[in-house]
């Protein structure tokens, strides 16, 4: 991929860029928790968004996505807004880094990505995460930490995407580490990396090719129901929630309310209960786990749809150890825990009975625990 976004680099605009390069990412368990102050347990994974980049002395930004053939050219003030969904990514960001202290001037830039889009696996956080770490690198000596990348992409997202997303796509996506799984506390903003790397165990995503969509999305609905359960409960977030509590206030708040808070809640325990069992290598126990996170994604807070339900119908006929809607839901993947000698027979039977039920094969994508944001050369 590098070689040839630099030989478009040139073509277009001449000069030699310097090449960043931002991840996906997956999430082992703890869903919808990033925005209620709870865990998450993601890691990147080595499918890419890779821009090249290169100052040009102007005001103004020039950027050519390759993958939708599409050039678009903006200024860095806020008027200067450009109206495709791709490009207000990279102008949010720069606008972020700027309201944030930073420095941002002209760029041409020519980028390409391999995350397959509308899947869940974050290639809009990736997208950020690349121009946030290479605009941190060409213009701010890479003064603004890590974290706070993460935190411009998702600023990105509520100011100029529609979504009010939580920090765990961008974390992953910037913070990410190859082998490893990283557990994000985040209403600290604490984190600690898990090796990741089990003898027997694969993770198999399985696409439904759904499209995802988050933007003026339920998903902001969601986040909505939890802020108001919490303000009900007179804590900050769900994080601070108890099912006990909860009950108590049954009466008081709408069953759907209750529900999306009950799924919440309880998430939060799977994820701290999923990070043990991995530490004692008890996969079964993560498994479990990983088809509860599925149940109640499904039946509590409601963001599967068909496609999902039956192809982790199907990962549990076939005795797959774990498996879940990932990602924010509402279409995208399930992901799998599958033993290794399971795993063929797994891809094939799921293949068959999809495209016998949907008349079209889900996309299979192996899992490979990468790192994050980088500069590539
Ligand atoms: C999407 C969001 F962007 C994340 O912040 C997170 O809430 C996730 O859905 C659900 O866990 O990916």
């Amino acid at each position: 991929m590098k070689d040839t976004i630099v030989a478009e680099f040139k073509k277009r605009f001449g000069g030699v860029p310097s090449v960043y390069s931002s991840a996906g990412r997956i999430n082992l368990i703890g869903e919808h928790t990033d925005y209620n102050g709870g865990f998450v347990f993601p890691g990147a994974i080595d499918k890419v968004i890779m821009a090249a980049v290169r100052p040009n002395g102007t005001e103004l930004v020039r950027v050519y996505s390759m993958d939708l053939e599409e050039y678009v050219e903006f200024g860095l003030n806020e008027e200067d807004a450009p109206s495709q969904l791709w490009a207000s990514y990279i102008f949010g960001v720069c606008r972020e880094i700027i309201k944030s202290g930073g420095t941002v001037k002209g760029f041409d830039a020519v980028f390409a990505g391999n995350i397959p889009l509308g899947a869940g696996l974050s290639s809009s956080a990736a997208l950020e995460s690349c121009f946030a770490f290479a605009l941190n690198d060409l213009y701010n000596d890479n003064r603004i930490p890590k974290f706070e990348l993460a935190k411009i992409g998702q600023m990105t997202e509520h100011n100029y995407c529609g979504v009010n997303c939580g920090i765990m796509d961008q974390f992953a996506s910037v913070m990410g580490q190859a082998g490893k799984l990283i557990r994000l506390d985040c209403r600290s903003l604490d984190f600690e990396y898990y090796p990741f790397a089990p003898e027997d165990y694969e993770l198999i995503l399985l696409d439904s090719r759904v499209k995802h969509e988050l933007a003026d999305s339920p998903y902001n609905r969601r986040r909505e129901s939890c802020e108001r359960v919490a303000r009900r409960l007179g804590v900050d977030t769900l994080r601070d929630a108890t099912m006990e509590m909860l009950e108590s206030m049954k009466d008081e708040i709408s069953t759907e309310d209750y529900s999306r808070a009950k799924f919440v809640i309880e998430e939060k325990e799977r994820v701290l209960a999923v990070c043990d069992a991995l530490m004692a290598g008890d996969y079964d126990t993560v498994g479990r786990k990983m088809y509860e996170t599925h149940r109640g994604l499904s039946k509590d807070y409601e963001v599967s749809c068909e496609e999902l339900d039956f192809l982790n119908d199907v990962a549990r006929e076939c005795g797959v150890t774990g498996s879940r809607i990932m990602g924010g839901g509402f279409g995208g993947c399930t992901i799998n825990l599958v033993r290794k000698d399971l795993r063929d027979d797994f891809i094939r039977t799921a293949r068959t009975r999809f495209r016998e039920r949907f008349g079209h094969d889900p996309e299979v994508y192996p899992v490979v625990i990468s790192d994050g944001a980088r500069k590539v050369v």
